[in-house]
């Protein structure tokens, strides 16, 4: 059974996974309609994602006992600067999503919640994983620099590079 301290926090994060995937979804929708195609499905496999991350902790919490709440959302951009810009916020909001499951993470140790500290660690490796692709998405924007053609092959080669892993 989940404390109530816990599930609070849980159908907390389930709200931010939901946030998540709401923020990809409109990446995808604005790439879309700027004609990058290849950055369109990187992110709408990234709303995919997010979604199923929502859903483990909705599952985990309703198998332990709790009730997983299900909120309104903040509404994400819709638009962005340039798809630079747009990674940039990818890699700020996933740095936001590690703090927020490192505190969860934390308050299963206060709670002496081992089965909830042993279901977390999956998102503490996928949060290093997310980081880590964004910044390699932003590192090799800088190197394209502005030039157009370098923006059509990086728009082409993106789904190769990170292929979906759907979790
Ligand atoms: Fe759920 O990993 Fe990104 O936000």
């Amino acid at each position: 059974m989940l404390s109530k301290k816990i599930e609070t926090a849980l159908n907390k994060q389930i709200r931010i996974e939901a946030e998540s995937s709401q923020i990809y979804l409109s990446m995808a929708s604005w790439s879309e309609t700027k004609g990058f195609s290849g950055i369109a499905s990187f992110m709408y496999d990234h709303a995919d994602e997010e979604r199923m991350h929502m859903l483990k902790i909705v599952k985990y919490v309703n198998e332990r006992g709790g009730h997983a709440i299900i909120s309104d959302l903040v509404a994400p951009p819709v638009s962005f600067d340039s798809p630079k810009k747009m990674f940039e916020t990818v890699l700020n909001h996933e740095i936001f999503v590690s703090k927020s499951i490192n505190d969860l993470v934390d308050i299963t140790f206060s709670e002496k919640d081992y089965a909830s500290h042993n279901f977390l660690q999956w998102y503490v490796a996928e949060q290093i994983e997310e980081e880590a692709t964004a910044r390699t998405i932003i590192d090799k924007i800088n190197l394209i620099g502005d030039t157009k053609s370098g923006f059509y092959m990086f728009d082409k080669d993106i789904m190769t590079m990170f292929p979906s892993d759907q979790e």
